[in-house]
């Protein structure tokens, strides 16, 4: 039997604990960094917040997975583009965004362009915030070409997070993501171009664990040019120091005018995906959402609409006692322990709209979380997005077969409701539905259901 609880999530007085976002232990010293990160923490995602705020315009080099009239690719979902903000602008939206929303736990600055290209308004605004508002938790990313330039002030800036985007470290393989770059006032192409980027993303990395700040890696996964590559980046990145990997698919929709769209480069199946996510060493991060560089909210659930210049009033009430109460409710609750008894590997899909829990209609879902649950307990694997099933009160029969495919290897969906039609064809797709755990949360509802297939299976032996 393998008894799993909330402090499973948390630091013992002495030791190391279970990190739910990856394979390694995570020293309690480092807990106190994570614990109430959205990105850098899987169990934290359920219930803090983050924010970006848009303040970084320029680029110092060209990706070819993004087009330059969209917000960074490296941390953004493609094809979007975000409001761009001044400084100033950006401490009154986050003042107006904390006064609502005390999940709010970290700010970070991930484009529209390059943070650190556009680095006199990013630390001008870090300024700003850690003044008004300390508690906050900073972070930014970046593609790492000027990073070596810029330590000292993320240092003095106390940002504890920094994110850089790693594709290769060969760079011959570079040549075929980046086809320039611009340092020290020049343009480089092809292979110069790369040599010279690997080198400036390693020394920064490097020199960033040196000074103990937490540095995740986003890799994109580019199929036929860097996939199996990744697996190199791993490790090298891994003994440098990083403390999580996160890997991105690459979004290529012809629609976003991207060379790797034009070029038709296909995008990395969810299978595909979650085989690479499993052969990594290390931490791995499985729920990153590739926000806008304006996104707003729970991870998943953007709020940036809501909070658009011409919405914001002048000035918003200091929030902070509000934060301090919402952290210290979630440092005391407490889950009752979770006891899984041994037995085979079971895959799951879950519809939530947040907060941990199974509480969403399967045809209002818009992705499921896949989870794994056996003898390493309850595990989260990744999403996987489908089209919405109901359109309009109507279900929609033609989005079936695309919502299939992302159920391949999936033999439950848990859903708060479902309605009789879908039900009739999943079941005769061979996928069972479960309502019975509507509302509850994740990890509780899978251990109860795992141990009741448990022992049904059990009894049902007994019997033969
Ligand atoms: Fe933003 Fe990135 Fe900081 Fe998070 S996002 S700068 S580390 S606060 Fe998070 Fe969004 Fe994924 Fe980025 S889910 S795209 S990993
Ligand atoms: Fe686009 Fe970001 Fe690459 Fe610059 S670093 S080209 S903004 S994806």
């Amino acid at each position: 039997m393998n008894v799993i609880s909330l402090a499973d999530f948390m630091p013992q007085k002495s030791g190391c604990k279970a990190s739910n976002c990856g394979e390694e232990k995570i020293p309690p010293a480092l807990w106190d960094k994570i614990k109430d990160h959205p990105c850098y923490s899987e169990e934290a995602h359920h219930h803090f917040a983050r924010m970006h705020v848009a303040v970084a315009p320029g680029c110092n080099m060209q990706c070819n997975y993004c087009n330059r009239k969209f917000d960074c690719a490296n941390e953004s979902r493609p094809g979007v583009t975000s409001e761009k903000l001044t400084p100033e602008q950006a401490l009154q939206k986050v003042k107006a965004v904390a006064a609502q929303m005390p999940q709010l736990s970290v700010v970070g600055i991930a484009g529209p362009g390059d943070t650190l290209f556009s680095w006199r308004q990013s630390f001008a605004t870090f300024a700003l915030i850690r003044e008004a508002l300390p508690d906050l938790k900073l972070c930014l990313s970046t593609n790492g070409l000027a990073l070596p330039d810029h330590i000292d002030k993320i240092i003095a800036h106390k940002i504890d997070h920094v994110t850089i985007t790693i594709n290769m470290i060969d760079p011959s393989i570079g040549a075929q993501i980046y086809p320039w770059i611009y340092h020290e006032g020049k343009r480089y192409q092809g292979l110069e171009a790369s040599e010279i980027l690997h080198h400036r993303q390693m020394e920064g990395l490097k020199a960033l664990v040196n000074k103990g700040v937490l540095v995740k890696v986003n890799s994109v996964m580019i199929p036929g040019i860097n996939d199996q590559h990744l697996l190199q980046v791993n490790a090298e990145i891994k003994k440098n120091g990083a403390f999580i990997h996160n890997i991105l698919p690459l979004i290529s929709d012809p629609a976003h005018g991207t060379f790797f769209g034009q070029e038709k480069i296909p995008e990395p199946s969810p299978m595909a995906l979650e085989a690479l996510q499993a052969s990594l060493n290390g931490r791995v991060m499985r729920h990153c959402r590739q926000c806008r560089a304006d996104a707003i909210g729970l991870l998943g659930e953007d709020k940036s609409q809501d909070f658009t210049l011409d919405k914001l009033a002048a000035e918003a009430p200091d929030s902070t006692r509000q934060r301090k109460l919402y952290r210290q409710l979630m440092e005391t609750e407490k889950a009752s322990p979770l006891v899984i008894p041994s037995g085979p590997l079971q895959r799951v899909a879950i519809c939530s709209q947040g907060g941990g829990r199974i509480n969403q209609h399967f045809g209002h879902a818009k992705e499921f979380k896949i989870y794994e649950i056996g003898d390493q307990g309850v595990k989260f694997i990744g999403h996987r997005k489908i089209p919405n099933y109901c359109q309009g009160g109507f279900g929609e029969d033609e989005h079936l077969p695309t919502i299939l495919e992302a159920l391949a290897g999936i033999d439950t969906v848990f859903a708060a409701k479902i309605g009789s039609c879908p039900k009739r064809e999943l079941a005769q797709a061979g996928v069972a539905v479960n309502t019975d755990y509507a509302l509850e949360e994740i990890p509780t509802a899978l251990s109860d259901w795992y141990q009741n297939q448990q022992q049904k299976e059990k009894k049902h032996g007994t019997c033969d």
